[in-house]
């Protein structure tokens, strides 16, 4: 407890400096410098049709793994975290995970058919469906897949992005699937609804009518504009806090039924076996995550001094409600701001204030949210899941910086 509050003190005497000390260029009190760039001289380029980030920041990219298993087109991009700033996604930055590509879908002639334990079979256009009433929700999508490499023996050495960049959060609008259900007439056997894709994989995946009618979306708009065709254009099913998996994209088709589909998506993938021989299968919601995205790894320290440590949390089962940070590697903790307001299911940027002494320090985030579930360490999770897992990583994740200002992964 001692530990605790010292260390508490010690972060909060780092922000009283960081807020005291000046990063600026000190002048004289009698100088007359001005800022006159040569920019200023004439005037400036003209309006563009679409915006697109300036040519100096073409670094921010996705980075793209392809060939999972063996096949073409079946790979992802993955979000660079480590470069963004917020809690909302870019729309080109968003990470892709798809199976066989992005299909070529002609808007016009798109079509959602809404069919099975249903009294009266239904078909939309997108245009029908930009009649109904639609909804705006920040929130997250996360791959069941996301941060794998948290798995294997030894600390994988990749920046944030590439091992943890499966998850990004956009403001989605679309029309809530009851509404549609609930024209349709769902038949009182229907237990289930089977999404299907129109991309060529066969791409179906089962939901409970339950988590349909309380808060899946039909996505039309991703941060104000229209889906980009690799997240889904013209329409996605949003399946909130949930394995991204569930998020069908390029959606043609809800089938109510009384039995999942058994899938192969469901069937092969996904299902995991525990220490004791038991599996998991039909896992669902994403569990309370975080991570420092800076500093993390990849990067250098310039000196010792003040620094930000900032990240993101967030849970599949609501609110986040804290997150703390320590820089000790995790003998003690003390509490980061959250930028408000916390939104359930979405991405939550943390941020604390650190003074780094120049020695070698373990930099951890520990996200609770409203539900009281705890991010676990690696140790407990391995100790619950085995260590053979893929899907659903969720562990304190432990950057090292050393006496250079290099940083690090790092199993504590
Ligand atoms: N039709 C279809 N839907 C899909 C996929 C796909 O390959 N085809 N990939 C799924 C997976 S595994 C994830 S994690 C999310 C990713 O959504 P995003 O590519 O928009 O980030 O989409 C899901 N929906
Ligand atoms: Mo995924």
């Amino acid at each position: 407890m001692a530990a605790i509050s010292k260390r508490r003190a010690f972060l909060r005497a780092g922000l009283q400096a960081g807020v005291a000390a000046s990063a600026g260029k000190v002048l004289p009190a009698s100088a007359t410098e001005t800022n006159n760039p040569k920019w200023m001289n004439g005037p400036g380029q003209p309006f563009a049709a679409y915006g697109q980030p300036a040519p100096q920041e073409s670094h921010v990219i996705r980075r793209v793994g392809l060939n999972y298993r063996g096949i073409d087109d079946n790979g992802a991009a993955w979000c660079p975290l480590e470069q963004l700033q917020g809690s909302i996604t870019p729309n080109g930055l968003h990470f892709v995970r798809n199976h066989v590509g992005t299909p070529a879908i002609q808007p016009e002639q798109h079509r959602l058919y809404i069919h099975g334990e249903v009294q009266r079979p239904l078909q939309f256009s997108v245009s029908n469906l930009l009649r109904y009433p639609q909804v705006s929700r920040q929130l997250f999508i996360e791959c069941g897949g996301n941060s794998s490499a948290g798995w294997s023996e030894y600390p994988v050495q990749r920046t944030a992005g590439l091992t943890h960049g499966l998850v990004s959060a956009s403001e989605w609008t679309g029309v809530p699937v009851r509404l549609l259900l609930e024209e349709a007439g769902v038949q009182a056997s229907a237990q289930w609804v089977v999404a299907t894709g129109n991309d060529s994989g066969a791409f179906d995946m089962s939901i409970p009518l339950e988590k349909i009618m309380d808060d899946c979306i039909i996505a039309l708009y991703q941060n104000g504009e229209r889906l980009r065709p690799e997240n889904g254009y013209p329409m996605r099913l949003l399946v909130p806090g949930w394995k991204g998996v569930l998020s069908v994209k390029w959606l043609g088709g809800l089938q109510l039924s009384s039995q999942p589909a058994m899938s192969r998506n469901e069937t092969a993938h996904y299902t995991e076996i525990l220490p004791n021989g038991l599996s998991r299968q039909f896992t669902t919601t994403m569990a309370v995550k975080s991570l420092i995205t800076s500093p993390s790894h990849g990067m250098t320290l310039a000196g010792p001094g003040v620094k930000e440590i900032t990240g993101l949390a967030w849970s599949g089962h609501g609110k986040i409600a804290r997150v703390e940070v320590s820089t000790d590697g995790g003998q003690s903790w003390a509490d980061a701001e959250l930028c408000e307001p916390p939104r359930p299911m979405a991405l939550t940027r943390f941020r604390t204030s650190w003074k780094w002494d120049g020695e070698d320090h373990i930099l951890q985030s520990r996200a609770t949210d409203e539900r009281g579930h705890v991010q676990p360490t690696r140790q407990a999770l391995v100790a619950e899941r085995g260590d053979k897992g893929f899907y659903h990583y969720n562990a304190i994740v432990s950057w090292e910086v050393n006496s250079f200002g290099l940083v690090s992964h790092v199993y504590v």
